[in-house]
Parts: C-alpha cells; structure tokens; sequence
C-alpha cells in the first residue's frame, strides 16, 4: 500500500482481494472548443465555464470512491475529447484500443494510446474497417456486451468480441442500430451490482440481459440511465430522483454529479472517464 496525497492508493490485488471494481481513472479536461463538439442534443450550446466546474466536481465524485485520477491536459484540436471511455476499453490488466466511428475523433486515439502504453503491456489495438467507441461497451467482472450502433460496426464488434474471448470473458453483442436516438449501449444500459443492471427503453428487453434483473429509470429519466458503479457507490446524474431513489431502495449508496453542459454534447456521465 502507498500513500499518495493523503489517500490511501491499493495494489490491484488488494482492490480485488476487497471486491472494489476499479483502483484508477483517467479523465481530460475539456477543451474551451468543447462547444464545437458532435452534438444531436438540441439542448442548446453548452458553458464552457460551467463545463469545467461540473468536470471538476466529477473528478472529485470518482476520488471520493477511492480512486487515483490521472488528468490529462485539455486538447483544443478535438472538441470531443474530454468523452475518453470511448478511446479505449480497460480492465485491470489489459485494455483494448478503440478506434472511433466518428471520423472527427480518430486523432483522439493516438494521445491516449500513447498514455495507456505507460500503463498496460497487454493492449490491442481494433483494427480498420473495424470501429468501436467505448461507449458502446458494458462491462462486469469478465462479462462484456457491446453495441452494434452508429459508431460502432459489425467488424468492430467482431474483433473485440474476439480479444476479450482471447482473455477468457465472455462478450455479446446487442444490436441498438433501430433504436431512436441511442448513441451508444451504454446511453441507455449501466450494469451496478451482480445481477442488476439499469436499462432504458427497448435495450432492457434484450435476450442478452436475460437473466438480471432491470431497473428502469423513471418516466422523462432516461438520460440518467447511463450512470456508473465505482466501487461502493454509483455516480448518477443529479436531478433524475426516481432513479436515485430506486438505485437507494436496492441498498445501493448514490451520489448525485451535475451533467447537465455533457448531456447538452450527448455525453453520458460514464463517458467521463476510463476507470480500471
Ligand atoms: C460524440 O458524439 O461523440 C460526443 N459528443 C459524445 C460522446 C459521448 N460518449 C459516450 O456516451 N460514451
């Protein structure tokens, strides 16, 4: 065990020995072009300024579950940028290297690559055609279901089913391509305990989720659907109380994290980070 800024950081071993999920995050700031991000929201434009408090209050939410933040620097060039789950899929001790389906975020990749390179020997890389965002990537304990959407492609899929099959997980696929005005699985799907899963519209009706049992976020709710279990609590996005309030009825301990300039961009609260 090493003492880091006053917080007590675990060894991996000793995060799985506790049965905590994930010891670490990265996030980046986001950019003063955020604005000029991919956007189908209609929300209206979002404050950059506001942006950056609600980042720095979710930073704050993810140190409070116990993790060691690595924060990269804000990058002007892609407005997208502080979204990273979708730059790459971790675990533990390996990580895929997404390849995105929106063309204005490829060169997001690179940086992040050469970040995670510091960190984990065992990455692969999804290879063209193949496109997969992270996003479209939900994952518990060795069980992995990904997307196939408007970003993430048949080949995509394909080979990430095929690493994680290579690391002894399991992965299906959930085809959310007719379903209106879902991004990415995980817009409308977060798995937060061992047999419970929160889902929102058709997906919670998937064969693959056969088996969980499914919260559903309450009536006008759905964005918060995409919350994300960190270690002992899960974070959701504030103002969504019928959520909450179901998340706290299952024993599960909530904390609320502002969204609102992200949902204006489309980007759910797990976006926000990779943990492992
Ligand atoms: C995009 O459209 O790519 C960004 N504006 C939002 C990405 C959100 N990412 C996510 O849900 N994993």
């Amino acid at each position: 065990m090493a003492l880091v800024n006053e917080r007590v950081v675990l060894c991996p071993s000793a995060v799985v020995a506790m049965g905590m999920l994930f010891s670490h995050a990265i996030v980046r700031t986001p950019s003063l072009s955020f604005a000029e991000g991919i956007t189908t929201a209609n929300l209206g434009k979002p404050d950059v300024g506001r942006a950056l408090e609600q980042h720095a209050a979710y930073v704050e939410a993810l140190r409070g579950c116990g993790l060691e933040v690595m924060s990269l620097p804000a990058d002007e060039d892609f407005p997208d940028s502080t979204f990273v789950e979708d730059t790459a899929v971790l675990t533990a001790k390996w990580g895929v290297i997404a390849r995105p389906g929106a063309s204005s975020r490829m060169g997001e990749i690179l940086p992040m690559r050469k970040v995670l390179e510091t960190r984990f020997t065992d990455l692969t890389a999804i290879e063209a055609p193949g496109t997969l965002d992270g996003g479209d990537v939900c994952e518990w304990e060795g069980e992995f279901w990904v997307g196939l959407s408007g970003r993430t492609n048949e080949e995509g899929a394909a080979q990430f089913k095929r690493i994680v099959e290579a690391h002894g997980a399991t992965c299906q696929i959930i085809d959310i391509q007719k379903v209106p005005g879902l991004l990415h699985l995980k817009t409308a799907v977060a798995r937060v305990a061992p047999g419970l899963m929160v889902a929102s519209g058709p997906v919670r009706l998937d064969a693959a989720l056969s088996g969980l049992e499914v919260v559903e976020p309450g009536e006008g709710e759905s964005y918060a659907a995409n919350c994300v279990r960190v270690n002992d609590r899960v974070l959701v996005a504030a103002g969504h109380p019928n959520l909450t309030n179901a998340l706290k009825n299952k024993g599960l301990t909530v904390v609320e994290v502002e969204m609102s300039e992200f949902q204006k961009m489309d980007g759910g609260l797990s976006c926000l980070s990779l943990r492992y």
